[in-house]
């Protein structure tokens, strides 16, 4: 049974009991649609194991890390942003912005991508 946080919004989703845009699911990952998109393709990909941050993933479980990005691939193939290109985006802390403490991968896509970021 993989950990879970009774406190983690992204736990939720990956137990079913609050609804997302669920575009991928196995045993190990899950993606959904971003509430509050960033650019026409914005799916969020996140283990189904609680980890606070990507680093977190990359200790404990490297192949769980791999299978966040190689899902993220898949999922651009399947949007059709695989030849226009993409970015993956993961935010560790405050200052990088993030905001929910259960790992996730930004995919984003569909759209000329400004660098640096804000
Ligand atoms: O990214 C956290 C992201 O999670 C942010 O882009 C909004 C998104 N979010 C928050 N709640 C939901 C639900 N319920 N469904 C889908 N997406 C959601 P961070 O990098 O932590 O700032």
């Amino acid at each position: 049974m993989p950990y879970t946080s009774d406190d983690c919004l992204f736990c939720k989703i990956v137990a079913g009991t609050i609804p997302a845009d669920v575009v991928h699911r196995d045993d190990h990952v899950v993606a959904f649609r971003d509430i509050n998109p960033q650019a026409p393709t914005h799916i969020l990909i996140i283990p189904t194991t609680h980890y606070e941050n990507a680093a977190e993933v990359a200790g404990d479980d490297p192949s769980g890390l791999a299978a966040l990005v190689v899902t993220a691939r898949v999922l651009a193939q399947a949007e059709g942003i695989d030849r226009s290109g993409y970015r993956i985006v993961t935010n560790t802390g405050a200052d990088a912005g993030q905001s929910v403490f259960h790992t996730h991968l930004h995919l984003l896509g569909g759209r000329r991508m400004a660098w640096p970021p804000g």
